[in-house]
């Protein structure tokens, strides 16, 4: 018996439980991790597990007593790593991170406070050790000084690794592709832990540091020729239409071009965004063969393209993994070129991709992020605040910027899988039986009825008439998993270029002053958006390095490729390898041109992803007068309230 409580093993055994309660207590304690269901309380619970078997089983490889003391060690460098995040997290509510290390500038945030976020009571979080380094010396004099048979450590090592794949392959049924599309550093705490998500985020950075180390300044030219080379020169009569003028650039959550004048139990689902669209006096501009461009960035990508008509990456999201490299996107352009103020509005945690980072990259100088508004559990349903508090909360915000602004506004409350409460639900659901395919219906009349309270708003503040509004939507809202129930809404089947038809978001926009022109049927996507813009601000997009071209321009490219490599023209679709008449969605022979075409959209593909690999932005100066951006002297979150 006394031989059992004194081993070596039962001390390893010790050290793991410690390890194992001391992790969750911090996350529970410490860390705001959102748990939302049973499975995510469950792997939360158990994810320190596994890390604990695996570090600490290295020391068990060591010598007679000195296992012990490497377990003190490894236990103590875990402690002191896990602590760091908690001071980390107390003043920034983030992780560290890599990047975060090496940015000296981000402990700026910390400055003389770092007193203020280490408590008295943090003492506690050094009792495990305490406790280990007593049980070393009251059990030790029983161990033998010779080493553990070999496959002993291997078992518990291997015994964490397979607890490890369980963890992950439960997490992969909550939230599917978890590490793929990396969305947010606290959902990889949440549901693999602290331990695990820095080995995660040290991967990512080392294989995003391996492609910057290769490319040099050479590389940038042959980008630069091929953007040159597809540049589309203005619209004399758009050129600086809207130069000074303030921009509100409204984002619509999950919102596919169909529902714009869809009819639902005879009802008009979306009956505010079809007046903007039907009604002339308002002078919209629509365009309805606007693609989105994302993958599984998803939102993320399409503010990524639409800021910096670069193409977002064909895995995970450039806001994530490319987090770190230099841009030389539209808030900057327009402060240096303009003296525009920028602000991005959105109710959710200013974590979720990264955005309170590459936000400081993009030189966006205020972010209205959940901390800004009243997240009290009535006003906030799925992913965060419901859309009619978050455009009423965020007026006197608007209104409190330094104009010219260019303003950001991200709904929300569309989003899969499209929950609404009761009480806002205005339309009864579609018929399918597909729950969120049903509710969609609804989820966008309210976001419908939450634009119209927003102009009203707008109007009554005298910010609608003088500014630019634009409208887009972000990506699709219903996968290809809920075709059976959309070929029953749409009354036909859903093929692969039926598809990627349905890739159409509503792009819509009026400038002051200018005569709207009604329905434009231009073939066009996301990444034409910032040369446009530039150019209604009187900008010339040439100096800048963009793989879009301006939608209004008479040379406007019309080819829109996808980030898979499949593409639409007017004339011709290419969708999974197989061109098909965009007009009647027949399969046709691939012409010399048709291939041409799909050469040059796969170059555009592979160059674009040059840029964001090799981080050549860096390499590049657009203007002769022109400043990289600081990223250090950004800092987001609300400092009154304390969060
Ligand atoms: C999260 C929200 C949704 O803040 O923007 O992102 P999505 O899931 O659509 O990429
Ligand atoms: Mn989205």
């Amino acid at each position: 018996m006394k031989k059992i409580t004194t081993s070596k093993m039962s001390f390893f055994l010790v050290a793991v439980i410690l390890l194992w309660i001391k992790s969750y207590i911090v996350y529970i304690n410490e860390f705001n991790l959102d748990i939302s269901n049973g499975m995510q309380a469950f792997l939360l619970f158990i994810n320190p597990l596994s890390s604990a078997l695996i570090f600490l089983g290295v020391a068990l490889f060591a010598k007679g007593r000195k296992a012990g003391i490497w377990i003190i060690v490894i236990q103590t460098l875990m402690g002191i790593f896990l602590y760091a995040n908690v001071v980390h997290y107390r003043a920034n509510s983030d992780y560290i991170t890599l990047p975060t290390l090496t940015q000296f500038s981000n402990f700026g945030s910390l400055g003389g406070s770092i007193v203020s976020l280490v408590q008295w009571s943090d003492l506690l979080y050094t009792l495990d050790i305490i406790i280990l380094i007593a049980l070393f010396v009251f059990m030790k004099k029983d161990w033998s000084v010779s080493r553990l048979q070999f496959r002993k450590p291997l078992l518990v090592i291997a015994s964490g690794l397979i607890v490890f794949s369980i963890n992950l392959a439960l997490a992969e049924v909550d939230r599917p592709q978890l590490l793929k599309r990396t969305f947010d550093r606290n959902y990889i705490v949440k549901y693999l832990g602290a331990y695990n998500f820095a080995i995660h985020d040290a991967i990512q950075n080392i294989k995003s540091s391996s492609q910057r180390v290769l490319a040099d300044s050479s590389d940038i030219t042959v980008v630069e020729n091929y953007t040159k080379n597809k540049y589309a020169e203005p619209n004399k009569e758009l050129f600086g239409a809207a130069k000074g003028k303030n921009i509100i650039k409204i984002h619509l959550e999950s919102f596919q071009t169909f529902l714009i004048d869809y009819k639902l139990h005879g009802e008009e689902v979306t009956p505010f965004l079809n007046s903007l669209v039907h009604d002339k006096d308002q002078d919209f501009t629509y365009f309805d063969n606007f693609f989105h461009q994302t993958e599984q960035g998803k939102t993320a990508d399409a503010e990524f393209i639409l800021d910096n008509s670069i193409y977002g990456l064909s895995q995970g999201a450039a806001f994530v993994t490319r987090g770190n490299n230099t841009y030389q996107a539209l808030p900057a352009i327009l402060n240096q070129e303009q003296d525009y103020t920028s602000a991005v509005f959105h109710g959710d945690d200013r974590s979720f991709w990264n955005r309170d980072e590459i936000y400081k990259k993009f030189g966006i100088d205020t972010y209205f992020d959940s901390s800004y508004y009243d997240m009290s559990p009535d006003q906030v349903i799925n992913y965060g605040l419901k859309d009619k508090p978050f455009f009423k909360e965020s007026m006197p915000y608007l209104e409190s910027l330094e104009q010219p602004f260019y303003a950001h506004m991200m709904t929300l409350t569309h989003h899969h899988p499209y929950l609404i409460d009761a009480e806002d639900a205005t339309i009864a659901p579609a018929e399918t039986g597909d729950p969120s395919v049903d509710r969609y219906f609804q989820t966008a009349r309210y976001l419908d009825e939450s634009l119209e309270q927003f102009f009203n708003d707008l109007k009554d503040a005298g910010l609608y008439d003088d500014s630019v509004i634009m409208i887009y939507g972000d990506h699709y809202g219903i996968s290809t998993n809920h075709n059976r129930a959309m070929e029953e809404l749409l009354g036909e089947e859903i093929t692969p270029f039926k598809n990627a038809q349905l890739q159409r978001v509503p792009y819509m926009i009026k400038v002051p002053g200018v005569e709207g022109k009604g329905t434009v049927h231009e073939y066009t996507g996301q990444m034409d958006v910032m040369p446009t813009f530039l150019h209604l601000l009187g900008i010339d997009a040439q100096d800048y390095i963009q793989f879009g071209t301006d939608m209004f321009s008479e040379n406007h490219k019309d080819y829109v490729p996808f980030r898979n490599g499949d593409f639409i023209t007017p004339e011709y679709s290419y969708v999974s390898g197989v061109y098909y008449d965009t007009e009647t969605g027949e399969e046709i022979e691939a012409t010399e041109e048709m291939d041409e075409m799909k050469e040059t959209i796969h170059h555009e593909l592979e160059l674009s992803d040059k840029l964001l690999n090799g981080d050549l932005l860096r390499f590049y100066s657009p203007t002769k007068d022109w400043e990289p951006v600081d990223p250090s002297i950004y800092s987001y979150g609300n400092k009154e309230k304390n969060n």
